[in-house]
Order: structure tokens, then C-alpha cells, then sequence
């Protein structure tokens, strides 16, 4: 089964919506398979976000995400990378559906909440950064057959 990376951002744990964050993940089906609380440093940063490195808003990018402790999650299901990205919302909350965790709680897209990959490829070196192997769980949950269609 497919996996994916999400991030509580700083802003997220800041404001006590971690739990209101994760639980809409858990409601939407997907299954967390590793969860950990850790403050992002700099080069940490870097390797997460280099594809956006020469973007204008960089400095705030790192200056931000390494401001806090953020909740890193491991999360499968079918779909999951297109799912979480559904459920995000799109970058900036203001444009994001109503319905969607940064639709429903952010109005600043620098603090937008939550991370999710953007595609397979990148949810791989995502997990990778985030998660030693033994760090990941193998586990069936009893009511995955009400939400996985065999
Ligand atoms: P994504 O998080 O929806 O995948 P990306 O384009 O990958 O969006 O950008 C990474 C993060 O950089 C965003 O989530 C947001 O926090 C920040 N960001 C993106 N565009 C801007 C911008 O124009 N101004 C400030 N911050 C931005
Ligand atoms: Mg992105």
C-alpha cells in the first residue's frame, strides 16, 4: 500500500489544532503508520524544501517552519498522496475549498497549517528524511475492510 508524508506545521501546534488536524486524517480512513514530534533545523529544512530554494519566499520558509516542534506522520491507504492533498486544500487557504483543513483554518499561506507530498516520488524521499525504518508500522487496523474496498 501506497504511503505519504504530512506535517503538522508550527502554526498548527501553536494554536492546539494538531489533534482537530490529525483527526480529520484518521476520519478521511488514512492510517497512521508513524508519528513523531520534532523541530525541523535548517538543514533538515533545506533537504525537505529544496525544490523550492530559489523561490522568493525561502528565507521565510525556513526561517517559519523551523520556528516550532511540528508532528510528522507516516500515512497509507489507496490514493493516500492525492487524498491528504485533498484534504489539505490548495497552498493558500484562501483560495483553499471551504471544507479543507487550510480552507477551514488558515488565512496566510505561509502559515497554512500542514504539509502533505505532492506525489509519489516525493512522498518516498519525504518518509526517508522523516522516518528510520523501524520507525514504521506494519499493522492491520479491524476496520479497514469497512474502508479499503478489496
Ligand atoms: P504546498 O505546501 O501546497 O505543496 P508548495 O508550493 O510546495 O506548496 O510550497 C511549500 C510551502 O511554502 C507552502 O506550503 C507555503 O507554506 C510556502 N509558500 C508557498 N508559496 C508561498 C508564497 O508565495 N509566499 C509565502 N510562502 C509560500
Ligand atoms: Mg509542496
Amino acid at each position: 500500500m501506497n504511503k505519504t508524508l504530512a506535517l503538522v506545521k508550527p502554526d498548527g501546534v501553536q494554536r492546539g489544532l494538531s489533534g482537530q488536524i490529525i483527526s480529520r486524517i484518521e476520519a478521511k480512513g488514512l492510517k497512521i503508520v508513524g508519528m513523531k514530534m520534532i523541530r525541523m533545523d535548517s538543514e533538515l529544512a533545506k533537504s525537505h524544501y529544496s525544490d523550492h530554494v530559489e523561490k522568493p519566499f525561502f528565507p521565510a520558509l525556513m526561517a517559519f517552519i523551523t520556528s516550532g516542534p511540528i508532528i510528522a506522520l507516516a500515512l497509507e491507504g489507496p490514493n493516500c498522496v492525492q487524498a491528504l492533498r485533498n484534504l489539505m486544500g490548495t497552498t493558500n487557504p484562501i483560495e483553499a475549498t471551504p471544507g479543507s483543513i487550510r480552507g477551514d483554518l488558515g488565512l496566510s499561506v505561509g502559515n497554512n497549517l500542514i504539509h502533505g507530498s505532492d506525489s509519489e516520488e516525493s512522498a518516498v524521499k519525504e518518509l526517508g528524511i522523516f522516518f528510520k525504518k523501524d520507525e514504521l508500522f506494519e499493522y492491520k487496523r479491524s476496520i479497514d475492510d469497512w474502508i479499503i474496498e478489496s
